[in-house]
């Protein structure tokens, strides 16, 4: 009701606006003036008005910088925050001068030369020095505020230090799963073709091979009795025989996956990265400990995703198929933030997704916990209870005869094992 009153009083406004403008053409009609005649008076009332919006313009501007200024981010909770944070109040301050400056010009000079007749416009076709003045200044300071950017960008993208805690963070539509190393203090080699319900992330072990190939023996073996033992239509038998295909495909690729695991461990030894899954750490919960540096790793499982927390300033893409890094120091905790900076007991730091991904792109979060070294390392303790397999169990031959098709086996194995770089 109140939306179709406000719209009514829009439209009769606009009539009214109408009918006025008509008034004032006859107006001039009957005073036998030309419509488009435009006196001194008109130019000067012009003038004032531009004034007058220049006043109300830089007015507005200051009203919404104090009406909404904070709604700005707090604080920056990380070390590489607070010198991104500095980087952009600095180019806050370049824009603003520019936006001020050019703006009182613009409007000033408007009102201030009003049309005259006693006065001709200058005109100037060409000027070296002044287009040199405007192309040089704004080029030295834009090349400052990308030397500064680049200097800090470097700093942050700089590969993080052995004592690093790592982390991986591994985006899939619509959610993230954090990967700790688990005690060993390595992050096993991963493969999307084990992925299933107990091993989201596709860490590969012997255990994890030989489960998956057994459930993809499982998978076989339903649909073949369907196939044979069921009568359908041809179109659906041609899907169903194309599926099972498929998951003989997959099946071949894994014990490909499997050899080269096995291979890798017998070159590298204590080197290979085959060896480490087991104990890894796959959970819902991201943790964090305060003031020591954190090396990110982010994969994604099927779409471009990006790993964003606003409140320590980071932010990189996760991208199918290659692991991307990050590396933070936070620098507030989780608790103070609440009780000093937000004032909000439910406040979290997040982890949110900010690349728009899909339907539910906008509810792709985590909360991140920062705590003290002694709370993170009892966290850690609690974890390292729940590892992904454990004990690890020792490479065993498949339970089930497997059909290897001849293609798959022709690929070349090293091109078929993903492994995270360290
Ligand atoms: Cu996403």
């Amino acid at each position: 009701m109140m939306k179709l009153l406000i719209l009514l009083v829009v439209v009769l406004g606009a009539v009214a606006i109408a009918q006025l403008a008509r008034v004032y053409e006859l107006t001039s009609r009957l005073r036998n003036k030309r419509e488009e005649d435009i006196s001194p008076a008109d130019n000067r009332m012009n003038g004032r008005l531009m004034w007058a919006f220049m006043v109300a313009y830089f007015a507005f501007f200051a009203w919404l910088v104090y009406a909404y200024g904070d709604k700005m981010l707090p604080v920056a909770a990380s070390e590489h925050g607070m010198e991104t944070d500095e980087l952009l109040n600095f180019n806050w301050v370049i824009l603003i001068l520019a936006f001020v400056l050019t703006n009182v010009l613009l409007f000033v000079f408007a009102g201030k030369y009003i049309h005259s007749t006693e006065r001709r416009a200058f005109w100037q076709p060409h000027n070296n020095r002044l287009e040199l003045v405007w192309t040089v200044i704004p080029a030295a300071v834009l090349a400052v505020i990308i030397i500064m950017g680049l200097n800090s960008w470097n700093k942050i993208t700089a590969p993080a230090g052995p004592d690093a805690v790592q982390v991986e963070l591994y985006a899939k539509q619509f959610d993230w799963t954090a990967r700790y190393p688990g005690a060993d203090g390595v992050l096993g080699a991963t493969d999307f073709r084990l992925i299933n319900g107990t091993n989201p992330l596709g860490i590969v072990t012997a255990e994890s091979i030989t489960q998956r190939l057994d459930e993809l023996d499982a998978q076989i073996a339903e649909t073949d009795s369907l196939l044979w033992n069921t009568i359908m239509a041809d179109g659906k038998r041609d899907e169903m025989t194309e599926q099972v295909e498929r998951l003989r495909r997959t099946q071949a690729r894994i014990i490909n996956l499997r050899t080269v695991m096995e291979l890798d461990i017998k070159e590298k030894g204590e080197a290979s990265q085959y060896l480490y899954g087991a104990d890894d750490i796959v959970t819902k919960e991201f943790y964090l400990p305060i003031r020591k540096e954190a090396k990110i790793l982010i994969r994604s499982r099927d779409v471009i995703h990006s790993a964003y927390i606003p409140h320590l300033r980071s932010q990189m893409n996760a991208v199918p198929g290659i692991t991307t890094t990050m590396k933070m120091v936070p620098t507030i905790t989780t608790d103070s933030m609440r009780t000093h900076v937000m004032k909000d007991e439910s406040f979290d730091f997040v982890l949110l997704c900010n690349k728009i991904c899909g339907a539910s792109h906008y509810n792709m979060q985590m909360p991140l916990t920062v705590t003290n070294a002694t709370d993170y390392d009892a966290w850690m303790a609690e974890q390292m209870k729940k590892p992904f397999q454990a004990p690890p169990a020792a490479p065993t031959p498949p339970t089930a005869p497997v059909v290897v098709d001849s293609t798959a086996a022709a690929v070349p194995a090293t091109a078929q094992a993903s492994v995270v770089p360290n």
